[in-house]
């Protein structure tokens, strides 16, 4: 293990904390691209009045920098919760617990019968402080000319309508995430984004929540990171993981896999063509990974979001103190968080890529690392990453 990061706090507590180890001494941290990244995964129509109101991310470094750059040190990182302020003295316990949440699970593995302790620990508000690893993870991945970005593709049943995503080259897929960056559900197709604005709004009418699709992608990847030689050093299972394990997330894609399952083989691969003394890959089938490596093209890594399960309308439960059939007690919450979600999946895509980086190059120091790379040339690299 090179990196790792531990998250903790609750989310109505007094602070999220996360301790980052093992980033290698002399990357530059800026506080600011922290925020900035914070600020965004706060965003996105069809957030709440908690997320848009009352919290002002801001990740407060106590260790691990000094003059500026990482020092090989723990990283601690400290999220203020502005809402802890707001929480009463005494509240009732909760007994009744949500589907599609975390609840009933909680009771079962920790024994908790106040459903709120669960609640406290599994809500996504977790998320900032992996949007805080995640930042240093960018500024490591910054140094190798690796930017990571996102784009809503989906909201319910709206899609934008985008170029496939496996004719896009880096700088096509960092076109479509500028787009996207200002917009008001981080998609980058304006038509499908005023539909989707619309249908946050609907459903906020009608009690209900709404889900979706985003990509996220890494530009400008080095070849060669991650192994083929074990399940657990395969970097599209790294990535896989990572990904699901954001809040309300149960599908990743890796390229365009589920499309690619329904084609014969021969157009399910990326040929490999020689372009003078370099190799050029004129499609992305393979999501920038073949056996678990990375191949010089664009990462690209889609997710599935549910709806948020905090809906407003019957949602039938039984109340575990009395045994009685019962709606579980509605609590404020978002109305879609996809945009959210996509802030935080390219934190966790950058961990991954930082992680699978460190494991190439060593983890000590980043002039080390440099020159690591720097001689891990080969006569037939990818194009661009020479
Ligand atoms: C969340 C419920 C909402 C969200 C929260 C995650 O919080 P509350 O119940 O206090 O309104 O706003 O997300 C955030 C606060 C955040 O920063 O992402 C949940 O149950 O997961």
């Amino acid at each position: 293990m090179t990196l790792r990061f531990l998250t903790a706090g609750e989310s109505h507590g007094p602070r999220l904390t996360v301790i980052v180890e093992g980033l290698p001494a002399g990357i530059p941290v800026d506080g600011a691209a922290l925020d900035r990244d914070l600020a965004r995964r706060q965003g996105g129509h069809g957030r709440g009045a908690r997320s848009t109101r009352i919290e002002r991310d801001h990740a407060e470094i106590s260790s691990g920098i000094h003059e500026g750059r990482t020092t090989g040190a723990p990283v601690a990182l400290v999220i203020e919760n502005r809402d802890f302020a707001n929480q009463p003295e005494e509240r009732p316990p909760i007994t009744t617990p949500r589907p599609g949440h975390a609840d009933l699970a909680g009771r079962w593995k920790y024994g908790l019968d106040d459903l709120r302790v669960v609640r406290e620990r599994a809500s996504a508000r977790e998320t900032a402080a992996r949007v805080a690893a995640g930042g240093l993870a960018r500024a490591l991945l910054r140094e190798f000319g690796v930017e990571v970005g996102s784009f809503v593709l989906s909201f319910g049943i709206l899609s934008a309508d985008v170029p496939p995503l496996d004719d896009l080259d880096d700088d096509g897929l960092l076109r479509l995430a500028a787009t996207a960056e200002d917009d008001a559900v981080r998609c980058p197709d304006p038509r499908a984004s005023e539909a989707m604005v619309a249908a946050v709004d609907a459903a906020r009418r009608e009690r209900q929540t709404l889900g979706g699709t985003f990509a996220v992608f890494a530009a400008g990847v080095p070849a060669g990171l991650g192994s083929y030689v074990q399940w657990d050093r395969k970097l599209d299972g790294r990535l896989a993981q990572a990904v699901c394990s954001i809040h309300a997330v149960k599908g990743v894609e890796i390229g365009p896999a589920f499309d690619v399952a329904a084609r014969p083989g021969a157009s399910a691969q990326d040929p490999i063509e020689r372009d003078g003394q370099e190799l050029r890959r004129p499609t992305n089938r393979a999501g920038g990974l073949e056996g678990g490596v990375t191949n010089g093209a664009p990462l690209v890594v889609r997710a599935a979001m549910k709806p948020l399960s905090s809906v407003r309308v019957a949602a039938r439960s039984v109340d575990l103190a009395s045994g009685e059939a019962t709606d579980p007690p509605f609590v404020r919450t978002d109305v879609a968080a996809v945009p959210a979600a996509a802030v935080v999946g390219e934190a966790m895509v950058a961990w991954v890529l930082a992680e699978a980086i460190t494991e190439r190059f060593g983890g000590d120091r980043l002039d080390l690392m440099r020159a690591a790379l720097d001689a891990a040339g080969d006569a037939w690299l990818p194009r661009g990453t020479r």
